[in-house]
């Protein structure tokens, strides 16, 4: 990696604990990602990527400002990122998986709030994210209550902090309020970026997201196959890298890796042996890099063959539907597709379930993880009914909650071993 550290002066840094930051992440990304056996030859442009997850990404980023473009970063998938690329702004996910600078963070919060929101304040208080130190705008949303709460407290330590509201039913209501929200968030983005949305900019923003949705439902459906041809961790590292990357650059990615992974499944080329215990995740998103819990599943003779999650098929597997002439009518079709996205902030929320069930059904799957952050209320809550849908319909589940801290590992690795011999006697 090139010396980037004027720039991350430039944005206020601290470079003694960006430092360290980066060297842990590095080490572990060596360990659970290059000690990977039979990866394939498309998986170098996503190592490359990681190694330059704070360098040259965020040269990027610097330079598209200096152009006068705008940097949105946001937490949630609601904050739809074809609004931001129609005003010519780059999108960024801002959710961190790092148990880092959680005892300053609990000088703000309580104990008892969720790793995401703590991490999302211990990065900022340390100083160490560029990504959100870019930012021109951030983006709130008031999905779950600790993330509502949060964004108050948050307000203050950003540069812009802009709060949206969020429907809890999937109602007609519901969905009204959303597109309010959403015309709202668009006299914010053209007040910021000085650009107005035209139908033409929306069409073209609203072909360049599903064109890499696509690219990530044509690489989930592929690990149908068995033998699997990718691991579950680099299926997962696609989906985070999903949030950070130049998004024409990332679709030509995972479409050139889809390419090869066709190739593999016709040649019966897998990352394990046919046969393997295949295995599904399903509940809160899992930010970089948090690897944890699939990194114990993947060396405990199983694979994982799908999340459903934020980061994973929830938010990718719906696409917006290219109709309308105008801006509103094209809203609209953008509100459609975004409030299918079944969180489980919404109550009540059957769809998950139901998709839970499709996705182990589609791609062979023999069992269900459920996994949630401690703390997480809407997610532990809904595991207790998902649990006992999904073995009432014959899928096994075991129900997982944990942090982002490694003291629970070995008693999680007992229990996913457990799980998976009952899988196998299945
Ligand atoms: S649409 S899942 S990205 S809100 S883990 S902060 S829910 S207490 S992240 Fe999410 Fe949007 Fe929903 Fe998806 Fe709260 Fe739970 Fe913490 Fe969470």
């Amino acid at each position: 990696m090139a010396d980037y550290t004027q720039m991350w002066q430039d944005l206020g840094l601290d470079l003694k604990s960006h430092d360290a930051l980066l060297s842990v992440l590095g080490k572990a990304y060596a360990d659970i990602f290059l000690a990977q056996k039979n990866r394939p030859e498309g998986m170098k442009y996503f190592d490359f990527v990681m190694s330059e997850v704070h360098g040259l990404r965020i040269k990027e980023l610097v330079d598209a400002k200096a152009e006068g473009r705008i940097i949105v970063g946001s937490y949630c998938v609601f904050v739809p990122e074809e609004l931001v690329l129609a005003v010519d702004g780059v999108a960024v996910g801002l959710c961190a998986g790092a148990e880092f600078g959680f005892e300053a963070a609990e000088t703000l919060l309580p104990r008892n709030t969720c790793s995401l929101i703590k991490s999302m304040f211990g990065f900022k208080l340390g100083r160490v994210c560029p990504y959100l130190e870019s930012c021109n705008v951030v983006v709130g949303e008031n999905t779950c209550d600790g993330k509502k709460k949060a964004y108050e407290i948050l307000g203050p330590l950003v540069r812009d902090l802009y709060v949206m509201d969020m429907p809890q039913t999937k109602s007609e209501m519901g969905k009204k309020l959303l597109r309010e929200e959403y015309r709202k968030f668009i006299a914010k983005l053209e007040k910021e970026s000085g650009k107005t949305i035209t139908p033409a900019s929306l069409r073209k923003a609203i072909g360049t997201v599903n064109a890499k949705r696509k690219a990530m439902i044509r690489l989930n459906a592929l690990r149908a196959a068995d033998p699997a041809p990718i691991s579950g961790l680099d299926a997962l590292l696609i989906s985070q890298i999903f949030f950070h990357d130049d998004p024409a650059r990332f679709t030509d990615s995972v479409n050139k890796l889809c390419d090869e992974l066709e190739t593999r499944v016709k040649n019966h080329n897998g990352v394990v042996p046919k046969g393997t215990t295949r295995i599904i995740i399903s509940g809160c998103p899992m930010a970089v890099p948090n690897w944890k819990v699939p990194l114990l599943i993947e060396t405990s003779n199983a694979v994982i063959v799908g999340e459903e999650s934020c980061v994973g098929e929830r938010g990718t597997r719906w696409l917006t539907e290219v109709k309308g002439s105008t801006v509103d009518e094209m809203l609209d079709a953008i509100v459609d597709r975004y409030f299918n996205v079944d969180c489980a902030v919404f109550t009540p929320n059957p769809s998950r379930i139901g998709y839970v069930k499709e996705m182990a059904k589609k791609l062979h799957a023999r069992g269900v993880v459920h996994y949630s952050l401690q703390f997480c209320q809407p997610y532990i809550m809904e595991s207790g009914p998902v649990e006992k849908d999904l073995e009432k319909s014959g899928i096994p589940t075991l129900r997982l909650e944990t942090d982002y801290s490694q003291e629970d590992a070995g008693q999680l690795k007992t229990r996913i071993e457990a799980f998976v011999e009952r899988l196998k006697k299945k």
